[in-house]
This record gives C-alpha cells, structure tokens and sequence, in this order.
C-alpha cells in the first residue's frame, strides 16, 4: 500500500498491463478497483480525472501539481522512468533501442488494432471485426520470429514482455499453439513470474 501513487482500474487488459508494471518495477502504490458494471469509471469523481471514462488511471500526488496519467502504455514509461533498469535497460543504446521497437510493436500493431475490432464488434460490425482479429492473430504469431531469447527483446524481461503478455492472454484461445512452442514457452515463462501473478490479481474480485 503506498498513498502517494494510486492505480484505478478494472479486471481488463489495459488495467493489469499498468498494474504489471507497476508490481515488475516495484513501485508501491494502491490498487482502486472500479466496478464497470455499475458505471463507477462514469462517476463525477472519476470522470474529473478521466473525462473518456477508461480504465486505467494513475495518480502520483507527490508531484505538483499532481500527476494524472489515462494512458497504460504511458503508465508503463512512467514507471520505466521512476525505476529505471527494471523495464528496460537505464542506459540508451542498441539493446534498450530494442526493448522500445518490440514494445511499440505490441502497442500499435497489436493491441490498437484490437481495440478497433473491439469497437466494431460492439457496433454490429462482426465481418468487419473478424477481419481486423484475424490481423492481430497473425501478428501474435509473426512475434514468435522475436523469440531467439528468453524474451520479447532478447534475454531481459521488458516492457514489450508486459505489452506483449495481455494482448496474448486475450488471444490465447484463438493461437494456433502447435505453431508456437517459442511463444508458448515464453508465455509459461511470463505468466509465473510473481510479479505478473500479482499484476494480475489486483483488480479480481476479493
Ligand atoms: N488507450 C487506452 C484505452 C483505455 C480503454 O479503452 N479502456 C477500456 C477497458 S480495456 C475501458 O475503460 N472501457 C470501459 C468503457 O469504455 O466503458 C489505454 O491503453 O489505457
């Protein structure tokens, strides 16, 4: 528990992504869950720091003014930032240049796709979404070429592990795991890290 950096968020990818971040670069701060549900991202209160309404949302109130981030990908630089060296490498260069490209990846190739055929999918769009999904497979399965290491970026755990891990646990009952055994045997490997395992209890149902 830590009352300077607080972490609203729901049990969904963008939320456990920062919570991950959080729990592998050990930085203390409190978990808010919001119930989604019964609208509570849609409240006054909430709405005053994220006016889209979207989970996540961090807080560092030890900063002036204070700190309001709405983005996950943001959270997880900010927590590279205040904890250097534990989602990338501290120092510029090659290996860190790596790090930054696999993430990007993830991020714009991967999961902004997705969110797009989540959209469409919600507006009735299925042929539309089912197009844009069969994309984002394709690429999961185009990243297990990135696997000649441990992980994502080679033998260091990393942000683009983190931007890569969610978007797959969404997908993994639609990868054709036969095809994959590096990307499976990195998936086994990132999942048991306890520091994941706690990202991703933080905002489950107690
Ligand atoms: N680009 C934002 C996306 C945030 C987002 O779309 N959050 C979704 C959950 S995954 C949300 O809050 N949905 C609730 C709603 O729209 O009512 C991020 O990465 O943080």
């Amino acid at each position: 528990m830590n009352d300077r950096i607080e972490l609203f968020g729901a049990n969904t990818g963008n939320s456990l992504r920062a919570a991950i971040a959080l729990e592998e670069s050990g930085i203390a701060y409190t978990a808010r869950r919001l119930d989604l549900y019964a609208q509570e991202h849609r409240g006054p209160d909430y709405l005053a720091l994220n006016p889209a309404g979207k989970v996540p949302t961090l807080i560092d109130h030890g900063t002036t003014p204070m700190l309001v981030i709405n983005q996950s990908n943001a959270i997880i630089q900010y927590a590279d930032s205040i904890a250097p060296g534990k989602l990338a490498p501290a120092q510029p260069g090659p290996v860190r240049t790596r790090v930054i490209d696999r993430y990007f990846f993830f991020v714009t190739d991967v999961i902004a796709p997705s969110h797009a055929a989540f959209f469409l999918h919600k507006e009735g769009q299925d042929k539309a979404a089912a197009i844009i999904d069969l994309r984002v497979i394709e690429q999961l399965t185009y990243s297990e070429s990135f696997l000649t290491g441990e992980f994502m970026a080679g033998e260091q755990f990393s942000m683009a592990d983190i931007s890569a891990f969610t978007i797959t646990m969404a997908f993994r009952d639609r990868l054709d795991w036969k095809l994959l055994p590096q990307l499976s045997r990195w998936f086994d490997t990132v999942e048991a890290r306890p520091a994941v395992q706690r990202g991703l209890n933080v905002f489950k149902h107690s």
